[in-house]
């Protein structure tokens, strides 16, 4: 069975980081080890989040690991809570990369124009550390201007996503997709593959906007991606299931903070 492992948070509550990625990988078929690097009470766009660092047990853990041997199929990170965090997950990556697996670097850090709660505006600079070891990376708009030091504008046109993804590949990964850009009413995302090429997808733009999102999408391209798919394919997968949960949430009337009802929709991902 594939192996894929994920570093990032626990929130307890509000359907992000690794409360998605385990069932989706694990409806995906493959096996999901978690390196958690910290226990939130729930996810930051929560008043009075309680937040325990727990990044003390990632070398520890990663020590028994290499004794046990354990091989990944891939190593999928996302949110990191500070920059120590980051410069572990680079340590993390070195040791267990091995050349036929891939390394995809989801910069969950902000969103539209704006960093997360709790994060200082120096943050981005070592997250572009942990980018620039990876496979692929997954920002969306936000996230590739502070990436990139490009200023936040509410309107971009392809073009200028297009110098972002050549910026972010200057930073050292081999792909980058950026998620949450479409024209003419659409979203979706524009990407560099590895060959250089452009890869893009949208559909019309939905309804509203929901915490959590950005993990639903990274969590089903990583699964994607290890089930053998192209990035385009993976993409694709990806964003029609994304569609798919925000249509079911919409229909919903509970606070969009909870992040959005995907377990409604695993059942698109099974084999
Ligand atoms: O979905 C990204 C995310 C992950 N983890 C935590 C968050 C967020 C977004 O707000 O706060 C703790």
């Amino acid at each position: 069975m594939k192996r894929v492992v994920t570093l990032q948070d626990i929130s307890c509550f509000g359907r992000c980081s690794i409360t998605v990625a385990l069932p989706i990988l694990s409806a995906m078929g493959m096996e999901c080890a978690i390196l958690p690097t910290a226990v939130l009470s729930a996810h930051t766009m929560f008043p009075d989040y309680t937040c325990l660092d727990i990044s003390g047990q990632m070398e520890p853990i990663s020590r028994h690991w290499q004794a046990l041997g354990l091989h990944f199929d891939a190593i999928y990170t996302g949110y990191l809570a500070n920059e120590q965090q980051c410069e572990q997950a680079v340590d993390f990556i070195q040791d267990f990369r091995t050349g036929d697996n891939i390394v995809v670097v989801d910069p969950a850090m902000a969103d539209q124009g704006r960093l997360y709660p709790g994060f200082q505006p120096e943050f981005p600079q070592a997250m572009a550390k942990v980018c620039a070891c990876a496979d692929l990376i997954l920002p969306n708009l936000t996230e590739a201007a502070l990436l990139t030091g490009t200023p936040w504008q509410e309107k971009w046109s392809r073009e200028q996503v297009r110098a972002m993804l050549e910026k972010l590949l200057a930073l050292g990964c081999k792909a980058a997709m950026i998620t949450g850009f479409g024209e003419g009413g659409n979203t979706g995302f524009l990407a560099l593959d590895r060959d250089g090429r452009e890869l893009s997808y949208s559909h019309p733009l939905l309804p509203r906007s929901y915490p959590g999102t950005g993990d639903v999408f990274s969590s089903v391209l990583v699964g994607g991606l290890v089930r053998g798919l192209s990035l385009q394919e993976a993409g694709v997968l990806a964003s029609d299931f994304v569609a798919g949960c925000i249509a079911a949430t919409a229909a919903d009337p509970q606070g969009p903070d909870y992040g959005v009802e995907f377990e409604g929709q695993l059942g698109k991902l099974l084999i």
